[in-house]
């Protein structure tokens, strides 16, 4: 799973197309992936064109961005992705990032989210800090933009909506169907999250926000996809 994970992230890293979307002032040449390891037909994300935070800061200068991830990367940057640095705040100050439960999302908690779309395959990573320590935390990807409160980003987004809406059904809500990165916060309320979806967002569709939840996110009939209230929201560009 990991290492599949991490194949994809290689392979989409190391596309050209993927390595367009990124920093201009980035070569892209120096990949250390075989360029067998590429997709030779990558479709363009359908989220390409849409605005994107392509800030760097959080890779070290100098750092490789178009290199092949190996096992230890796995706490590594997806570098020439669409990412988005989020810092939790007020919705009044701060509308792209609004936390609605201080006590567990502190203001000045950040979430960083960077999604690879490409060639019928979906990978997220989420590297979240600032949060409660040893603590687990639901989150989802949206399918609206945050708002005053937790109910403004809608439901989850599905790859395939169950037609009844709000789905609570396993066929519809789990985790590939939907994209879940629930994790668990070390000593320093800090975690590192993946998840991979075998689809893209070439049907024009796609996520708007990433929830933060206080539980863990259920999967039995009838509560699937539920993970307890809305803690915090952060628009992401996916
Ligand atoms: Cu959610």
């Amino acid at each position: 799973m990991k290492r599949s994970a991490l194949t994809l992230a290689a392979a989409l890293v190391a596309s050209p197309l993927l390595a367009a979307c990124g920093s201009a002032a980035t070569a892209p040449a120096a990949s250390g992936t075989s360029a067998a390891a590429a997709p030779a037909t990558a479709s363009a994300p359908s989220t390409m064109a849409m605005g994107m935070d392509m800030s760097s800061g959080h890779m070290a200068p100098g750092t490789a961005m178009h290199g092949a991830m190996t096992d230890g990367d796995t706490k590594t940057d997806l570098g020439a992705a669409h990412k988005t640095d989020a810092v939790f705040g007020d919705f009044a100050a701060n509308p792209a990032a609004p936390t609605y439960d201080t006590a567990k999302v502190p203001a000045g908690a950040k979430a960083t989210v960077q999604v690879v779309a490409a060639g019928g395959s979906t990978l997220v990573r989420m590297e979240v800090s600032g949060l409660l320590p040893s603590t687990v935390y639901g989150s989802h990807a949206h399918v609206n933009a945050c708002g005053a409160n937790g109910d403004a980003a809608g439901g989850h987004f599905e790859h395939t909506p169950d037609p009844k809406g709000a789905s609570t059904d396993p066929q519809f809500a789990n985790p590939t169907n939907e994209i879940w990165l629930d994790f668990q916060t070390d000593a320093q309320g800090h975690a590192v999250v993946w998840s991979k979806q075998p689809w893209d967002f070439s049907d024009g569709r796609a996520p708007k926000s990433v929830i933060l939840h206080a539980m863990k996110t259920e999967t039995a009939a009838g509560s699937a996809g539920k993970a307890g209230s809305r803690l915090a929201c952060a628009n992401a560009a996916f």
